[in-house]
């Protein structure tokens, strides 16, 4: 009936980067745009940052209501030596059946699902004959290559492996940013996501966590239908943020931040999924200490934080931590990036570019240094490079075949960035689009209102 709320049941997959943006999604509608809202939770969750996450988000916003999952027995011998982020995506699209009766019972009138669960999740929506939206939670620039792959593996069979992917009415994507597993046919990866990109068109909608100013080009392409045909069509309604700070302990790092001068700390993140080597720990370490600023560091050197009980001393080299005492901070625990990069001591990200981190960086207007390591994150840092938010040496490659990247390139490009004023102004610029974009009356307000008509 016209009358009733819309109720949106969002079904997000494993991992912090594509939780986080879910979450604010489901704070976004449920508290500006008049809809009822209820997020898929299945426990336990793969890393203890999640079910941290979780906890914080349904206390803070009691009106996003949470639907557990109970998933089928899954037998992940079947892929040895696995990611275990992708095991669950696996376990999650095998047990998409099974969602059926829950949608019923919760009574939904759509779905917005993740990108890693779109092909299994539409059977069942038309089943329920509900909407099934997707929340694309990467970069606008890796959904036209979603949309683009299949097409372009159709038209490359027989000629030798992935090479450079020109996607129509975006851009060239060089072949050395295509997603590693994406040059191996039969890899768990490349198996989903060419499932995934062919099952896009079926579709209602696709959201993604991206504004017009930050990636022109592939906004307006996917828009107009020109990535691929029979596009559904696509609202771009980020950077998608927090309606209000989640309740948390005050944070020993956020006193430390207090204390140092405006615009004068590096934070140095590399992201919640996967672990950095040790010899790259070290030559990251040695070229903060010789680039001479102050820094803020969270150290990852496992997989899953459950794991990990290496003590940072051993991490870093022997004497670092006593030596840079008394201007940088290191720490292994969680930290709250989006208040960190919001603080005006900081002056640069020293990120990973990871999809969320690049949006957080846009929307504080913090000028990033991009140090791409797996997946999307060098194509998200071409899109970094080119809307001017930062800078990115595209012939390093980390953990690479090459190896590590150095102490010294790593300080004297710090030190290049950290003194780069006209970066500075753009990144500011680009924060101040980002704000404009979801204020009313901004693009990306109005793609989110357009969105809610159609649940
Ligand atoms: Br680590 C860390 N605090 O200490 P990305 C991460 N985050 O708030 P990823 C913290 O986790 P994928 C920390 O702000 C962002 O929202 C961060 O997502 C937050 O990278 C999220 O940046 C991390 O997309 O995920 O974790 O590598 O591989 O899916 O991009």
């Amino acid at each position: 009936a016209a009358s009733r709320r819309p109720h949106v049941v969002l079904i997000p997959s494993a991992g912090m980067g594509h939780l986080v943006p879910f979450g604010r999604l489901a704070v976004a509608l449920s508290s500006g745009h008049g809809c009822d809202v209820s997020l898929v939770t299945v426990l336990p969750t793969v890393s203890t940052a999640e079910s941290k996450h979780l906890e914080a988000l349904f206390d803070a916003f009691p009106a996003v209501r949470r639907l557990d999952f109970e998933l089928a027995p899954f037998d992940a011998s079947e892929f040895p030596g696995a990611d275990p982020f992708f095991l669950r995506f696996e376990a999650m699209r095998r047990s998409a059946p099974l969602l059926g009766p829950l949608l019923t019972d919760a009574g939904a009138s759509a779905l917005a699902t993740d990108i890693a669960l779109t092909s299994v999740v539409i059977p069942v929506a038309k089943e329920q004959g509900l909407p099934c939206h997707i929340l694309f939670t990467a970069s606008a620039a890796m959904l036209s290559l979603c949309a683009y792959f299949p097409t372009y593996l159709d038209a490359n069979a027989g000629r030798g492996g992935v090479g450079d992917v020109d996607i129509p009415g975006v851009y060239r994507i060089p072949k050395a940013s295509i997603p590693q597993a994406l040059h191996d046919p039969n890899h768990l990866f490349t198996r989903q996501f060419v499932a995934n990109g062919r099952s896009l068109t079926s579709a209602a909608g696709i959201l993604v966590n991206t504004f017009d100013a930050l990636e022109p080009e592939a906004v307006t392409a996917l828009q107009q239908g020109k990535v691929a045909s029979g596009f559904p069509p696509v609202f771009a309604v980020g950077p998608l943020l927090l309606a209000s700070n989640q309740a948390k302990d005050p944070a020993n790092y956020m006193e430390w931040l207090d204390a140092q001068p405006a615009r004068s700390v590096v934070y140095v993140s590399f992201g919640s999924r996967k672990a950095v080597s040790g010899e790259q720990l070290r030559e990251l370490a040695a070229g903060l200490e010789a680039s001479g600023h102050r820094f803020l560091w969270v150290v990852k050197s496992t997989v899953v934080d459950r794991d990990d009980a290496a003590e940072l001393g051993e991490l870093l080299g022997e004497g670092f931590l006593e030596r840079v005492e008394k201007r940088g901070l290191v720490t292994k625990a969680w930290v709250e990036q989006e208040e960190v990069l919001k603080h005006e001591a900081v002056g640069l990200f020293v990120s990973h570019c990871g999809w969320n981190s690049v949006t957080e960086a846009a929307t504080s207007g913090v000028p990033v240094l991009a140090l791409p390591r797996f997946g999307d994150q060098r194509v998200n840092s071409g899109v970094v490079a080119r809307a001017g938010l930062g800078v990115w040496v595209d012939s390093w490659s980390w953990e690479g075949e090459e190896g590590v990247i150095g102490a010294e390139e790593i300080s004297e490009k710090v030190k290049a960035v950290m003194g780069d004023e006209a970066l500075r102004r753009k990144a500011a610029n680009l924060g101040e689009a980002a704000a404009k974009a979801v204020a009313g009356g901004g693009s990306s307000h109005h793609c989110l209102a357009e969105f809610a008509r159609l649940c």
